[in-house]
């Protein structure tokens, strides 16, 4: 029998490959897989050996015939399938949406109706890397989901960041040509500090916005759960009366827009390339959701499709929340791990095209374009066009489309008339006359023309307005990141011509990368009068929730284990978690009071903790403790110590009096308060010395 699922796993509902629950409301194993006790070939037949190949005696050699060999290679020698051209790693859960009804007024989609509950699976990605690439790395963040409503698949297939590089479609391949590693040597990996992007992107001014959300903290996320979610392009939505809005989509993280710093990007692309995909595997499977509130931002469905002068078609674009303010109308939970990492996330198959009604989308160049390529990339990548019929990708909603035969045909189609109209069955199936997705009907006329509007030239504004939203040390981060980058660009024209992007978003951006890159600084014209989106700043103002947040607490003999097991308390009431790091591993006791060590200083890094907090009662030092808590300084996270523990913060050097240095003198409730509120900050950006330069 297959070993039992985890209580934090789930997997797609059992289904026909046509939609029909198999058994009804069985959504338990596929009796597909791993049924009965014996190991067997695929045909069923038991094994006694699958150990050694059948041979002429003991030293072989092995003969052709060993049928059970050579399926087992033969499968094994097929068991990858190409990754995704972009977005090839990522990690994925389950979950559901819950809608909140109001948004009745905008849309007939029927999941967005009051009450409705909605099963998704929602696959994070970054879009540069491979598949075995590091999570951490500089990129834009994939946002894709799936929503199984009962009117069939909705996929939201968005990004971490509002805008895009581009504006039509057709230049995808050269932006990701460019991205994408060199292809003489394949170098470098999973990252866009290269001659080939800065290139590109300093020749194509219209991706001066995205570059500038690329190089800013929004390019290196804490955590998942800590991104916000952008459908990026303007969707037109329909209401039952037939009337359309147009609209842009957001997804806000419950537990705030976070952030690493470089550093610490740097370090967890080395000690640990899995950071994001465990971060959200162990926080669900310790009980803390992730959690997202859809947004809408409505706006009227005018006939230049622009909203105070923002052209809604152009998706380098976005419009400021201060402008149009952002409708929360819904909750997505994400709160089941896949139980298998191929079936589930490598098999998803996201498709803009895949809308319901109520839905629709616009004429933005690049989101056309989209509406051809995900269908297309996916008869490579899953081998045919029945990838539809994989349990992940399955609808939850009966399925009758006439579709017939095609690779990996699973369905097992009756009658003879695949066919519309016919007399031979009935004429089944029917044409739907309620709730069927009607494209809302527009006028279309123009010349045929390869061109844009003319309102796609502007490339700089939205630049100067993300740059001037910023606050000081998100800004401190963005030159830094320009300057790291560039000074991996070998090519000196291109740094210079990069500068000279830059002079036309801010005058004191370009003199600051143009000094640390010593370069002179060209002249530009960036725009007047801009007006800051303070909401485009993602530093917090207040403490916010630490849900899913790792506390280290520094243990050894002779700790204070009593206080240690207030802490756990304290820390796990917030749905964070606990580890006790120590020199050595194993189990430590005092007095009735016993801890685990779940983290010894060899195999830990200070990149696992949100904070680090000495018990009292650690005596001596480890060069490679004064390593993780002058890291946990130097990266602007609390640090913290009770008792005789801030011994040991003076001993590796951290000035205690520093902000965001929390000592108690004992173990008591008002200490843990105070010290995860200020995780809750998520950083202290008083202590970045000179601002930002952590
Ligand atoms: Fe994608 N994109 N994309 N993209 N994209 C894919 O589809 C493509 C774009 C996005 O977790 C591919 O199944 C074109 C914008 C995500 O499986 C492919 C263009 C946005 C994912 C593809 C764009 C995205 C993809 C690769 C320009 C943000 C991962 C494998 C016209 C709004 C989905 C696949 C997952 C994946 C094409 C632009 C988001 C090749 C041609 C803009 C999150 O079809």
């Amino acid at each position: 029998m297959p070993p039992k699922r985890h209580r934090d796993q789930a997997a797609p509902k059992q289904s026909s490959p046509t939609g029909k629950p198999e058994v009804a409301g069985d959504v338990g194993e596929d009796r597909r897989s791993q049924a009965g006790r014996y190991l067997t070939t695929s045909q069923g037949v038991r094994l006694s050996d699958t150990d050694h190949s059948l041979k002429a005696g003991p030293r072989g050699p092995t003969l052709l015939e060993d049928f059970h060999l050579r399926e087992k290679i033969t499968h094994f020698d097929h068991e990858r399938i190409p990754e995704r051209v972009v977005h090839a790693r990522g990690a994925a859960a389950h979950g559901t949406f819950r809608a909140y009804g109001n948004a009745e007024s905008v849309t007939k989609a029927d999941f967005l109706a009051k009450g409705r509950e909605t099963p998704v699976f929602t696959r994070f990605s970054t879009v540069l890397g491979s598949r075995g690439s590091a999570d951490t790395v500089r990129d834009v963040r994939g946002f894709a989901v799936k929503f199984y409503t009962e009117e069939g698949n909705f996929d939201l297939v968005g990004n971490n960041m509002p805008v895009f590089f581009i504006q039509d479609g057709i230049k995808f391949p050269d932006v990701i040509h460019a991205g994408k590693p060199q292809p003489d040597r394949e170098i470098p990996q999973a990252q866009s500090a290269h001659d080939t992007f800065w290139d590109f992107v300093s020749l194509h001014t219209e991706a001066t916005h995205h570059v500038l959300w690329a190089m800013s903290d929004r390019g290196i996320p804490r955590s998942y759960r800590t991104m916000e979610g952008f459908g990026v392009h303007t969707f037109r939505l329909v209401n039952a009366a037939g009337e359309t809005s147009l609209v842009k989509f957001h997804w806000k993280p419950v537990a705030g827009v976070h952030s690493l710093v470089w550093e610490e990007a740097q370090i967890a692309a080395g000690a640990d390339p899995d950071f994001h995909r465990r971060d959200m595997a162990d926080g669900i499977e310790a009980g803390a959701p992730l959690e997202f509130e859809l947004g809408l931002q409505v706006l009227p469905d005018s006939d230049d499709e622009t909203f105070e002068g923002i052209d809604l078609l152009d998706p380098t674009k976005l419009v400021p929340e201060e402008l149009a303010e952002v409708v929360l109308v819904g909750k997505l939970t994400l709160d089941r791990n896949p139980t298998n990492y191929f079936a589930e996330t490598e098999q998803v198959a996201f498709h803009t095209g895949h809308l319901v009604p109520g839905i629709e989308i616009t004429n933005d160049p690049l989101m056309q374009a989209r509406m051809f390529s995900y269908l297309d990339t996916q008869l490579t990548r899953l081998g045919g066009p029945n990838f539809t019929q994989l349990p992940i990708n399955r609808p939850h909603v009966d399925v009758n489309d006439n579709l017939r035969d095609g690779m990996h045909q699973t369905a097992i189609h009756q009658g003879t008339a695949a066919y519309k109209p016919n007399s031979i069955d009935d004429d089944q199936p029917e044409i739907a006359t309620e709730g069927a997705y009607i494209h809302v009907p527009r006028e279309v006329s123009g010349p045929k023309v390869r061109a844009n509007p003319v309102s796609f030239d502007d490339h700089y504004t939205q630049a100067t307005l993300f740059w001037r939203s910023m606050s000081p040390v998100e800004q401190a981060h963005i030159v830094e990141a320009f300057t790291f980058e560039l000074s991996k660009v070998y090519e000196k024209p291109i740094r210079e011509r990069v500068l000279g992007v830059l002079a036309n978003v801010d005058a004191e951006l370009c003199a600051r990368v143009a000094a640390g890159l010593g370069l002179p600084v060209p002249d530009g014209d960036p725009a007047r009068g801009v007006v800051p989106s303070p909401a485009l700043s993602q530093v917090p103002t207040e403490s916010g929730p630490i849900a899913g947040r790792v506390v280290g607490v520094v243990a050894g003999p002779g700790a204070d284990l009593a206080g240690i097991g207030k802490l756990r308390k304290a820390v796990e009431a917030r749905g964070a978690v606990l580890h006790v790091v120590a020199q050595i591993g194993g189990e430590l006791a005092k007095g009735r009071a016993k801890e685990t060590v779940e983290r010894t200083f060899l195999a830990t890094r200070s990149i696992e903790y949100d904070a680090v907090v000495v018990a009292d009662g650690v005596t001596g030092t480890d060069p490679r403790l004064t390593v993780l808590l002058q890291e946990v300084f130097r990266h602007c996270k609390v640090l913290g110590a009770w008792g005789d523990g801030a011994a040991v913060l003076e001993a590796a050097g951290i000035d205690t009096g520093a902000p965001g240095v929390v000592l108690g003198d004992s173990a008591v409730k008002p200490y843990f308060t105070e010290l995860l509120t200020a995780v809750g900050k998520h950083r202290v950006w008083d202590r970045a010395v000179p601002a930002g330069t952590a």
